[in-house]
């Protein structure tokens, strides 16, 4: 049935797209998504790795973290190695108990369309020529091609969760909004490998001939990266060069070795800071990579997407229950604290680990912030507090800064049942 109207129109099948569609649904507030791509591309996308411990939770106590919970590899520390030498920073110690686990952004989505099927969520798939309209007014609406022809969905807002290449943001007037960004002279070189765990935990790793990263996917799937030029082709890259390299970047003073898998996938990902403020316009609210792009270094850029969501979904879900706008008109403000706090770590990450070409000052600085990061325990707490995430907020204080735990899913089901009374 083709849907005419409803409460929040989502462009985006993605993590914003999806999350923001479930909390909805707990929050009794219809939605559809327009997902220009099929399920099956969606759901076979290969992107982020890592969960950040308010992701983990979030997604645990909205129904839908059993097979995460199952099949996720919990990590209570990382590896930074540089000069030869492997240096643990231990995340769950330093910060109360908080990890990370790594499980796939795919499986992630996997779960959220599931879920969303199940509980008789309308999700359009390969939804052509989407685009949004009078959303500086109450009645905003979105068009789009499907296989019945044109169509038009009305609704009272709509989410742009259609990523950093969607229209939505490039929607709002130009006058409207401001864009920050920074380029990086460099990208990642992305492989999987069949082969077993290289390590317990992830290694980031420094080195004179440029980082490299070894993550997981699975037990019989790694997931590697090193740092390559930014127009780097794949074509450049046989096997055994890759093998060559990676051994070289990751060499320690005890002979650490990499052991060669079957490489089955290669990529080349750009890296990129961006932000635009505000992240909303009228009944357009920005969510995800549409609002803000992080490099990967720090694991964020999926993490970030959910954060924003569950902001905007506490404030739809205190509209629909009693008619105040005060979140709504704050979820930007809101959003950008977490927003920045995620660029700056990456950017801080990125900066300290990656090779940047004749600048032996850079270097230097380098060596200087690992060696403090790995031998003070103040500079190894910033660290880890960062990187297993700080704790969500759902961004309904008056200040905004209120870090309340995913139990803050009460408020979206104490705002549903008032808006049922
Ligand atoms: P997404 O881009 O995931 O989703 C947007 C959705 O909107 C897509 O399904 C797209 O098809 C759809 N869409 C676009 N335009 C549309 C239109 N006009 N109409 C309808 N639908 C439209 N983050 C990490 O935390 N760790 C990582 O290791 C990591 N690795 C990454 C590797 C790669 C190659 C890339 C590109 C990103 C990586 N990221 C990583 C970041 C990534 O995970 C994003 O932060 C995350 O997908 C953001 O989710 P969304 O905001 O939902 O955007
Ligand atoms: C991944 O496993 O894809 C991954 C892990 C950590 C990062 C980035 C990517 O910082």
């Amino acid at each position: 049935m083709i849907r005419k109207r409803t409460q929040v129109g989502i462009v985006g099948a993605g993590p914003a797209g999806l999350v923001l569609s479930h909390l909805l649904h707990l929050a009794g507030i219809e939605s559809v998504i327009l997902e220009a791509r099929s399920r099956s591309e969606v759901e076979s996308t290969l992107r982020a790795g890592v969960l950040e411990q308010g992701t983990v939770d979030l997604l645990t106590r909205c129904g839908v973290g059993e097979r995460l919970q199952r099949e996720g590899f919990v990590h209570h520390g990382i590896e930074l190695r540089f000069g030869g030498q492997p240096h643990r920073i231990a995340l769950s110690d330093l910060t109360g108990g908080r990890a990370i686990t790594v499980y796939p952004q795919h499986e992630v989505i996997k779960d959220l369309v599931r879920a969303r099927v199940d509980s008789g969520g309308t999700l359009v798939f390969e939804a052509r020529d989407v685009s949004i309209h009078d959303y500086g007014s109450t009645r905003p609406r979105i068009r789009y091609v499907c296989a019945n022809g044109d169509q038009e969905l009305r609704c009272d807002f709509i989410a742009g969760c259609d990523g950093f290449h969607g229209g939505c943001r490039a929607s709002v007037p130009a006058r409207a909004r401001t864009e920050y960004a920074r380029h990086y002279p460099f990208g990642w070189f992305g492989i999987l490998v069949r082969a077993a765990p290289y390590a317990a935990e992830l290694i980031y790793a420094h080195h004179d001939r440029g980082f490299s990263l070894v993550s997981t996917r699975s037990p019989e799937v790694q997931r590697l990266y090193f740092q390559c030029a930014p127009n780097d082709d794949t074509a450049h890259w046989p096997d055994d060069r890759i093998w060559r390299e990676l051994q070289a970047r990751l060499q320690t003073t005890d002979d650490w070795r990499l052991e060669r898998g079957d490489i089955f996938q290669k990529g080349i990902i750009a890296m990129r800071s961006f932000v635009v403020e505000p992240m909303q316009y009228g009944r357009l609210f920005l969510a995800g990579d549409a609002a803000h792009i992080v490099p990967p270094t720090g694991a964020k850029g999926l993490n970030l997407a959910v954060a924003d969501v569950y902001i905007l979904a506490n404030a739809l879900a205190e509209f629909y229950a009693s008619g105040r706008k005060e979140g709504l008109e704050r979820y930007s403000a809101a959003a950008l604290e977490r927003v920045w706090r995620a660029e700056h770590f990456s950017w801080w990450m990125t900066s300290m680990l990656h090779r940047f070409e004749d600048d032996p000052f850079q270097h230097r600085l380098q060596l200087a912030q690992l060696n403090y990061v790995t031998s003070s325990r103040a500079a190894a707490t910033a660290l880890a507090e960062n990187y297993v995430g700080l704790p969500l907020t759902d961004g309904m204080s008056s200040a905004g800064q209120s870090a309340l735990a995913p139990e803050a899913l009460t408020t979206l089901a104490h705002l549903a049942v008032s808006a049922r009374m």
